[in-house]
């Protein structure tokens, strides 16, 4: 499948999901069996999914072909280049492509001079009036292309403007060791363009960087964009090799987005044209491409098969000119078909555990609670049925069970009541340790001496000081979760083991991963401000940006921690919660009939056929969460509802 099918079918799907979610959602509503804490889950979840988007980061150094590759992978059909690609440097900031169905078509740009703002980048974005916004006409591909000329804008600043900036590099200056009068600068610090494209209208994102120390100057890129990408695409050129910037980029910035599984890191080695050789033989020309990968391989230490051998520049033409012949030499194929495969497919499948984990879950024991009630339902018309009527003990005798059911019920609710106080107790304290004003607070202090510090090693041990607060209010954190968690594993064994409430589990839930989270966000702030001493010449700003990227996106993170472990605390009970109105209803239901019965033998044939009408709506619950699970597991066939047998000796 193209990886435009590919995508289509992967917003297919999460429509499909959002609906489940709808549909359980209504589903309670209908039988009053939601709670707020419960549907704000589930809006918050649907949110999610709707709003998700799939982003493919391009990163190298300049002049590998970045841009020329991005109008070829999705661009080739408005019949133009449309971003501007050519030779030398010319992105000049990084540029997310992406379609705003609000706002429409357009191309917004932040001055450069916002960096000296201490608002961040994602600040910035919740401001469009602080960016120049500039219209975009999509059904002219030829207007789009001029427009697009901006994102190369450059001017000339003085070498003491440049350092205020943070963006004197010593690249720009030509070798002789004399600083020159006045350096050339981007004119925008970040790029915003928005039209409807097929791609981008169903969630794509793509995110262009320029190729001059990008990475290096502008923190929040380096460390909070492209580590949200989905996959990060790092192009080489077949003419110039694996070259010391190349490597310097790939070991500083790239290599480490490796570690994620959700992310797929793969190499592009571009270019391959400039080896294609009218003299040499096409088997040739092969051998020694071959040998190329295998050497880049070895040098960037990764896999043979995730390095593409490509020409962006062929492809692009290709497609234009409708060129099959030379598409398919110029080897894009493979790379579009690792993007619609490989990339998809696992995002798809990552998200479908996450969201199965999460409503499925939900959805599996509203589930177990209405297959319950069947049973217990047919079980009393199994005993009506069975009753004779002429035996007075008989009757006198099961009234007399269910009386003491009865009671037994109402011991239940009593311990219930008592378990809850307790467990309400705890669940405060939980998240009380984790409460965002406590994380708000520690960064706060910090922040303040790290102002205050005028060296880099001053803010270094400030930056250390708050890490070493915050692992230890995640560490306790981490603690109070699991007493938390035997807590309510031991009241749903009790339950179990009291009452026979065998089948309902409590949901499972641990904050421990986020350790291994918060340690890594610390550790590739560390390692990016060891990295750019030789390349920056004034850091003070930087590091300043460096820090306040980890810090914000620590705060979300430990933000992020508070509310999943809110909304396990309020759904943590419910199962039980269920379990217990369910089994009152079918007590008094079954007391009720018992009367009428004992009254007039009569009406023991109209009883039972009432009870055979309850029977109904509640089967119709069950099949109607059948289907929604279908859809939440992505079965299309309609499977048979689960044999009565089955059911009833489930429950006994
Ligand atoms: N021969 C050849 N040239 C290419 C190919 N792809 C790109 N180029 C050329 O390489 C030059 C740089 O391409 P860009 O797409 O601007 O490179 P970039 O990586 O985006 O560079 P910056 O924006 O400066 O970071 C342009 O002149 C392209 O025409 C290719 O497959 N073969
Ligand atoms: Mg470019």
């Amino acid at each position: 499948m193209h990886f435009q099918q590919q995508l289509h079918a992967y917003g297919q799907w999460k429509s499909r999901l959002a609906e489940a979610i709808e549909k359980y959602h209504a589903w309670l509503k209908r039988y009053d069996l939601g709670s707020t804490e419960v549907e704000e889950m589930l809006l918050g979840m649907r949110k999610n999914l709707m709003s998700e988007r799939m982003t493919i980061a391009f990163v190298a150094e300049f002049s590998r072909g970045k841009t020329e590759l991005i109008n070829a992978l999705f661009f080739a059909e408005t019949g133009v280049r449309l971003l501007p690609s050519t030779p030398g440097r010319t992105t000049m900031c990084p540029t997310e492509i992406f379609y705003d169905a609000q706002d429409g078509s357009y191309i917004r740009l932040l001055a450069i001079e916002s960096r000296l703002d201490s608002a961040s980048l994602s600040e910035y974005k919740e401001r469009p009036d602080r960016w120049l916004k500039i219209e975009l006409d999509p059904s002219s591909p030829i207007q789009m292309q001029e427009a697009f000329q901006e994102l190369v804008a450059v001017k000339r600043v003085s070498v003491a403007e440049a350092k205020r900036l943070g963006l004197y590099h010593e690249d720009m200056n030509p070798g002789d060791g004399i600083e020159p009068d006045s350096v050339e600068i981007p004119c925008w610090r970040h790029a915003l363009i928005s039209f409807p494209h097929p791609l981008l209208e169903e969630g794509l994102v793509i995110l262009d960087t320029p190729g001059l120390n990008a990475l290096g100057s502008e923190p929040e890129l380096t460390l909070s964009m492209l580590p949200s990408a989905q996959a990060v695409l790092f192009v080489l050129a077949a003419d110039t090799g694996v070259t010391k910037s190349d490597m310097d980029m790939w070991q500083n910035h790239v290599r480490g987005l490796d570690g994620n599984q959700q992310r797929h890191l793969a190499v592009v080695m571009n270019k391959i044209d400039t080896l294609w050789d009218d003299l040499q033989s096409d088997a040739s020309i092969e051998r020694s491409l071959r040998s190329q990968v295998g050497e880049t391989a070895r040098i960037l230490n990764v896999k043979e098969e995730l390095i593409f051998p490509l020409s962006a520049k062929q492809a692009l033409l290709a497609k234009v000119k409708k060129d099959e012949a030379l598409l398919e030499k110029s080897r894009l194929q493979r790379l579009e078909h690792y993007l619609a495969q490989d990339v998809l497919q696992s995002r798809r499948q990552i998200m479908q555990q996450s969201i199965t984990h999460g409503i499925g879950h939900l959805v599996s024991e509203s589930l177990g609670v209405v297959r319950t009630e069947v049973a217990q339902l047919r079980q009393q018309l199994e005993e009506l049925r069975n009753l004779d009527t002429k035996n007075e003990d008989m009757t006198a005798k099961l009234m007399e069970e269910t009386r003491i059911q009865q009671s037994r019920y109402l011991q239940i609710v009593d311990s219930f009541q008592a378990s809850k106080r307790v467990y309400a107790m705890q669940a405060k304290r939980m998240l009380d340790v984790l409460s965002p004003k406590r994380v708000d607070r520690i960064i706060k202090n910090h922040t303040r001496s790290m102002e205050a510090s005028f060296t880099t090693y001053g803010m270094k041990q400030a930056m250390k000081a708050v890490f070493d607060d915050l692992s230890a209010l995640l560490h306790e954190g981490v603690q109070v979760v699991e007493d938390t968690q035997s807590l309510i594993d031991s009241i749903y064994q009790r339950f179990a083991k009291e009452h026979g409430y065998g089948d309902i589990k409590p949901p499972a839930f641990s904050i421990r991963d986020y350790q291994v989270t918060l340690e890594d966000l610390f550790n590739e702030g560390e390692s990016f401000r060891t990295s750019m001493s030789s390349t920056l010449m004034e850091q003070h700003l930087v590091i300043q940006k460096l820090y306040t990227t980890v810090l914000s996106k620590a705060r979300k993170l430990l933000h992020r921690v508070h509310k999943e472990t809110a909304n396990w605390s309020a759904v943590a009970l419910s199962p039980l919660v269920h379990q217990i109105k369910e089994h009152k209803k079918l007590i008094e239901q079954r007391l009720g009939v018992l009367r009428k019965v004992n009254q007039s033998k009569e009406s023991l044939a109209s009883e039972m056929e009432k009870l055979e009408q309850a029977l109904a709506p509640v089967l119709a619950q069950q099949r109607e969460l059948e289907d929604i699970l279908k859809l939440i597991e992505g079965r299309e066939e309609s499977a048979e509802a689960e044999p009565a047998a089955q059911a009833v000796a489930a429950m006994s």
